[in-house]
């Protein structure tokens, strides 16, 4: 496939409520969005790095950077010989950077499936044509203003219920929460790394709560320390920061690190690994969720499509547009029954609205092949 150029472009797009997770709190989307331009195609994704390196290593500002100079010169390489397939092994010399890596291929994707008319959910495999969706449900300042807000998301039809937490922010929400809704709704915690082993007989008064899954409860790179948490507590242990390869996910579940996946395509370098992570956890009888970024239409489209394979059997992050943003840069994707329709169209099948994006843009640069 040749392309032409490559445009990066700097967007900020309001939250409709501030967003608090533990390791801090946004009240704007701000994003790198990647149009790649081929002779018949224009292919769009956007990246799910934020404006701080507190989720992971990487923040807006470096992934520009990383992708001017060090990605896009191994892609020019390539010439007409580049496909979406060859990203991840071309780039692989290019140590981390899995976000970086993952817009780039997934617009470079898109563009190879607008260009065959096939869709993201028929290339990756998707047997469903709509998804189950949750919503994470940031920390707020009174449990009255949580009960509210979970309130509302269960009103307008979300199927499952994620509470951010922290050390101090745990017990009473889950209790709450529980006790005003019940205990049918599917009810989750994730802590973004928050605790360590020390707090294994606090995390273990959370069990009598029946909660879904506890993800991410100690720092990405201990392995052990969620093998040993699993076998304290009763809560299954879903991995999200720890997860950056199939080989990652191959070792923790081997190791007993997780019995669970919320698999982001950016964190893992794109939708190409991110299948690979489904089709290891499914050979494990590992069930597997599809995580969010606070994710544009864009983003949006593709990860519905992904948590239309087989093994995406928990409800995902994939929540509708409004949950969001008042004005999302593609048509909203909206809520049917607590689930959302995975796009059919070419590529993410989703078009970007060109005046919301010219208004929401702070800057464009231009990389031409
Ligand atoms: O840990 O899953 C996370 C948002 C930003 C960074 C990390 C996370 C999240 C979310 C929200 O929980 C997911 C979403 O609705 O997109
Ligand atoms: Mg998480």
């Amino acid at each position: 496939m040749k392309i032409e150029n490559i445009e990066i472009r700097r967007v900020t797009l309001p939250l409709v409520r501030p967003f608090r997770a533990s390791f801090g709190t946004a009240t704007e989307r701000e994003t790198t969005v990647v149009r790649v331009t081929t002779a018949n195609a224009e292919g769009w994704a956007e990246c799910a790095a934020e404006p701080d390196p507190l989720y992971s290593s990487e923040f807006l500002d470096g992934c520009d950077l990383v992708i001017r100079d060090h990605l896009v010169p191994r892609l020019q390489a390539l010439g007409d010989r580049l496909t979406a397939e060859l990203v991840a092994t071309t780039l692989a010399p290019v140590k981390g950077h899995p976000m970086s890596k993952a817009v780039l291929e997934t617009a470079i994707l898109d563009a190879q499936l607008k260009e065959t008319g096939v869709s993201f959910g028929g290339y990756l495999g998707a047997v469903h044509d709509r998804v189950p969706a949750g919503v994470s449900v940031g920390i707020m300042d009174s449990i009255p203003e949580l009960l509210d807000a979970v309130a509302g998301y269960l009103a307008e039809g979300y199927l499952r219920i994620k509470l951010k937490i922290e050390p101090g922010w745990d017990l009473a929400p889950v209790r709450a929460v529980r006790e005003r809704f019940g205990s049918e709704m599917l009810l989750q915690v994730d802590a973004n790394t928050a605790y360590t082993l020390a707090d294994a007989r606090h995390l273990a008064l959370l069990d009598p709560f029946d909660l879904l899954l506890m993800e991410q409860p100690m720092a990405e790179h201990d392995i052990l320390g969620h093998a040993a948490l699993a076998r304290l507590i009763a809560t299954p242990i879903c991995l999200d920061e720890s997860i950056e390869s199939a080989r990652d996910a191959a070792a923790a579940i081997s190791l007993g690190a997780c019995s669970i996946i919320n698999v982001k395509p950016a964190r893992v370098g794109g939708y190409l690994e991110a299948r690979r992570i489904h089709d290891v956890a499914a050979a494990h009888g590992v069930p597997v969720w599809c995580g969010g970024m606070l994710e544009t239409g864009i983003g949006r489209a593709a990860n519905v499509a992904l948590a239309g394979l087989p093994n995406f059997v928990l409800p995902g992050d994939t929540s509708a547009s409004n949950r969001y943003y008042a004005q999302d840069l593609t048509a909203p994707f909206v809520l049917e029954e607590g689930h959302l329709r995975v796009p059919t169209g070419p590529g993410i099948g989703v078009e970007v609205l060109p005046d919301v994006l010219a208004d929401l843009t702070a800057s464009t640069s231009n990389i031409r092949f």
